[in-house]
């Protein structure tokens, strides 16, 4: 008998092992009853429990404008499928953070069923946050990492990993590290286009408004040649 199917079946959980502190307790093996006692031992020895289990199953961080990366100010949302694969109804709390440690939101969930999906989306609003480092070794940005925690006093605490969101500095469109002619071209290549024009390209759009135009123009003019 497979775990689910044996916690379809109407098992009935004794926990006899409170009585055991006490009193010597004879095990008595009835159709469908598996007893537990308070040193977690089962009887029938081959019983199999029924848990609290949900998971994470897609973790999927999206940018706007089809963009790889962004900059402070954007919007990122973090989707999440969760998937309840234990045998109860859960509640739970999903958490998303970025680093490790930093919150960015936290959404609850109530009565998931067994077997169940449900989607979120949490937004996060890198309006504080500061451009990754650039390392010029690697020639690469240090993006940050992106996880989601769930958690609910019967789960417990389990984290997802979910890979990383660059956020680059302003006025660096071609990713270089650098704030200079190339980016000045870049942006002339795709000026006065809106998202989804064909020659739009998110890399320019430093407001991150879908248009590459003016207010982009000044944020090269800000950070010219600073970096
Ligand atoms: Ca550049
Ligand atoms: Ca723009």
């Amino acid at each position: 008998m497979d775990r689910r199917a044996a916690s379809g079946t109407t098992l009935t959980l004794l926990l006899v092992g409170l009585l055991a502190v006490t009193i010597n307790v004879s095990v008595v093996e009835a159709g469908g009853t598996v007893y537990i006692r308070a040193d977690g031992s089962v009887d029938p020895l081959d019983s199999i429990l029924p848990v609290h289990n949900v998971a994470a199953v897609n973790v999927t961080t999206i940018l706007p404008y089809g963009a790889s990366a962004a900059y402070p100010r954007w919007m990122v949302n973090v989707n999440i499928t969760v998937e309840n694969r234990g045998d109860f109804t859960e509640n739970f709390t999903v958490t998303a953070y970025y680093n490790y440690t930093n919150f960015i939101a936290a959404q609850n969930v109530t009565d998931l069923l067994p077997g169940n999906t449900t989607a979120l989306t949490i937004p996060w609003n890198t309006w504080n946050i500061a451009p990754n480092e650039y390392n010029y070794t690697s020639g690469q940005y240090t993006p940050y990492t992106i996880t989601v925690n769930i958690s609910s006093p019967t789960l417990g605490e389990t984290t997802w990993y979910d890979g990383t969101v660059t956020v680059r500095r302003f006025g660096d469109a071609n990713g270089d590290g650098h704030c200079d002619g190339f980016d000045y071209t870049y942006i002339n290549v795709h000026w006065l286009t809106v998202y989804p024009d064909i020659m739009y390209d998110p890399n320019p759009d430093f407001k991150g408004d879908g248009a590459i135009d003016g207010f982009d123009w000044t944020y090269i003019s800000i950070y010219w040649c600073t970096f």
